[in-house]
């Protein structure tokens, strides 16, 4: 299970807080009935395999709408995964079908929940950087959005300080 091997070793890396600046956040990206708030990753070290991304979405139409994956230019595939803890190990998996949000909803993609799982890394995002991707929905389509990359480890994109004054 060479997957669950790579995923434990990059959850591993979220004991090492990190001081490095804060990457710049994009504005707010509309598509369709769809609001894509603040995508953002983790730097990676170099030789990584796997980078995790996370983003906001708030559906405000009146129908659902179901995230199928993501992309990023250094890495072969993205999809979704969730997270959950088991015997006090946490685990994750693909969501198959993808993961829907229904109008009126707001999910959000964060470190310890569900996750943009990218896989096949041939580059390494380092904090500060911006790195342009897609997002792909059923309804909504491919929607090009901006990820701003936080210090290994964040666990919030202004790079692990999540109180917002
Ligand atoms: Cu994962």
């Amino acid at each position: 299970m060479p997957m669950k091997i790579l995923c434990t070793a990059l959850l591993g890396l979220g004991l090492f807080a990190s001081t490095a600046q804060a990457a710049p956040e994009a504005a707010p990206v509309k598509a369709g009935d769809l609001t894509i708030d603040t995508p953002w990753l983790r730097a990676t070290p170099n030789g990584a395999k796997v980078a995790g991304g996370y983003v906001r979405i708030v559906n405000t139409g009146s129908a659902p709408d179901t995230l199928t994956g993501a992309s990023v230019p250094f890495a072969t595939s993205g999809e979704i995964h969730s997270m959950s803890m088991e015997g006090g190990v946490m685990k994750m998996a693909p969501v198959s079908g993808g993961l829907t949000i229904k109008p009126g909803e707001t999910v959000e993609l964060k470190p310890g929940g569900y996750h943009l799982m990218f896989e096949g890394l041939t580059g390494a995002p380092k904090a500060g950087d911006t790195v342009a991707g897609t997002l792909t929905f059923q309804r909504a389509g491919t929607v090009p959005v901006t990820f701003s990359v936080a210090p290994i480890g964040a666990s919030a994109p202004g790079g692990g300080h999540q109180h917002h004054h």
